[in-house]
């Protein structure tokens, strides 16, 4: 429990003799790759109505603008300004309600997922940011060519001799190469920053905007970190951590280099009070921690329903909303459920469930309420009943792209295009052995489309062929392999 000590006067506190945490001390084996979207909902907006890029646009939500295009940042529009302050400092703003977030948080997925074909240490902040550890990456390609690409942060006069140099050069060719790859399939532009942390990586991809990116080498650690003023301008440092320490006196990033360990453990616990010392000489051991996807994507709504028209009604508006969410999530469910709360006057009722085999294809909403109403009727025998919440759901997710039958056409889908239904070609099961390469399942195997099994087995064979080139990372047979991927 942290100790909160406040008013404590500055003129009381000494000054630290205590040798400031040497960064170049620190150490340096990782490389972080921090990816951040241009302005992201208006670019998300430009992207489904190319027209807007000529003009200032600015998102709107209430009378809040929560961002805005580089255009319009030319006039001073800043994120959070009122609409109707923006309005007057740019009178030909286009404003668009950004209040449904749910194509933001389309595209949001669909680079997470385009990154995670990079490495598999993907962590999402918020929804327009990633930090990417690419360090496995970087070793492959080691000995290569150490030619740093994008902008470069403070002097590199004096570097390291660990090798970080080297790391975080190959590092900025990877993050050149993610960035062009969500440009060429998403049309979005991002910035990336590229140090050995989480923090200094953050940091340092904010320094040159838009569309560019920026290596950290260690050195220049010090340099960036005095260059923010308050201490909340460190990332991690929330509202919260940013007033107590400003109770006790420290408000810049230099106060909390120079003061006492011993005075921030009066106020924070010891760990805390290291961790913040740390981070103010950009001292960062936290890992990238990759995000796990959902096992189960579902809905439901506590109302009361007695007939069935009300019930399939119901499984249909929560079906839409559904197919939304597994259609942005990516992976393709094996199982449909439903949940149903009987209505009992004493014990208020209890949830049952009924799942089974999703063999429907999700573009067929009919059909899939259809199947949902089959599962309701197992757990509703009566023709008289009372129903205080349905529910629908889908699990047993594979990582077979749900929407078209490529990774690559994945990642090119636009939300705003139906898809037709996905071919699939059922084999008889001796002609699926036979082309079912090993370490996939075979049951997985003959639910895929005909294209992505035969684009399987042709990767199989050049791989038996040695043909596959080695800093391929990405390849089909990796998703589908019942092996952890590598
Ligand atoms: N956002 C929001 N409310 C805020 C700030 C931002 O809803 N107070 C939304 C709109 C942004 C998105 O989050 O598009 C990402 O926030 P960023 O701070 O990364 O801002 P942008 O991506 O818009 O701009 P930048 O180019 O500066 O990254
Ligand atoms: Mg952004």
């Amino acid at each position: 429990m942290p100790i909160f000590i406040f008013n404590l006067s500055r003129s009381k506190l000494k000054k630290t003799n205590e040798p400031p945490v040497k960064t170049n001390m620190e150490d340096h084996s990782r490389t972080i790759v921090h990816i951040d979207i241009d302005c992201f909902y208006a670019q998300v907006e430009e992207v489904k109505n190319p027209s807007l890029k000529l003009q200032p646009v600015g998102i709107q939500q209430k009378n809040c603008l929560v961002t805005s295009n580089y255009k319009a940042r030319e006039y001073g529009l800043k994120k959070c300004m009122s609409v109707t302050e923006a309005k007057k400092l740019c009178p030909k703003l286009v404003l668009i309600n950004g209040e449904d977030l749910q194509h933001y948080r389309q595209y949001s997925s669909k680079v997470s997922d385009l990154l995670r074909g990079f490495s598999d240490l993907v962590e999402r902040l918020g929804l327009d940011e990633n930090f990417i550890d690419v360090t496995a990456l970087v070793n492959e390609r080691m000995a290569s060519n150490y030619t740093p690409v994008g902008c470069i942060y403070g002097d590199v006069s004096g570097t390291c001799d660990c090798g970080c140099y080297e790391r975080l050069c190959i590092g900025s060719q990877i993050a050149q190469e993610m960035r062009d790859a969500i440009f060429e399939q998403l049309s979005l532009t991002t910035c990336a920053g590229i140090a050995h942390n989480k923090l200094l990586a953050k940091l340092v991809g904010s320094k040159n905007k838009p569309n560019k990116q920026t290596i950290l080498f260690p050195d220049s650690a010090l340099e960036l970190m005095l260059g923010l003023q308050k201490v909340c301008d460190i990332p991690s440092i929330g509202v919260a951590t940013g007033k107590v320490l400003n109770d006790i006196h420290i408000f810049t990033v230099k106060d909390l280099q120079s003061c006492q360990i011993r005075e921030l453990e009066m106020a924070f616990d010891p760990l805390k009070a290291k961790h913040l010392k740390q981070l103010s000489y950009g001292v960062d051991e936290s890992l990238v921690k990759p995000y796990a996807k959902p096992l189960t994507i579902s809905l439901e709504d506590a109302k009361c329903l007695v007939t069935k028209q009300e019930v399939q009604d119901k499984l249909s508006e929560l079906l839409g909303r559904l197919l939304i969410l597994v259609k942005s999530d990516g992976r393709t469910p094996k199982v449909i459920k439903v949940s149903v709360r009987k209505y009992n006057p004493t014990t208020g009722g209890q949830r049952e469930t009924r799942q089974c085999p999703l063999s429907v294809s999700l573009d067929n909403q009919t059909k899939l309420v259809e199947v949902a109403y089959g599962l309701f009727k197992k757990i509703i025998t009566e023709q008289s009943f009372k129903v205080t919440l349905l529910g629908v759901g889908f699990s047993k997710f594979i990582d077979v792209p749900n929407q078209k039958n490529t990774l690559d056409g994945f990642f090119k889908q636009s939300s705003d295009v139906i898809e037709p239904p996905i071919k699939r070609i059922k084999l008889a099961k001796e002609e699926r052995c036979l082309k079912c390469p090993p370490g996939v399942d075979i049951e997985v195997f003959g639910e895929l489309p005909l294209e992505v099994q035969q684009e399987l087995w042709d990767e199989h064979k050049s791989k038996e062929r040695k043909v596959v080139s080695k800093g391929k990372v990405n390849t089909m047979l990796n998703y589908f392999s019942k092996e952890p991927r590598k």
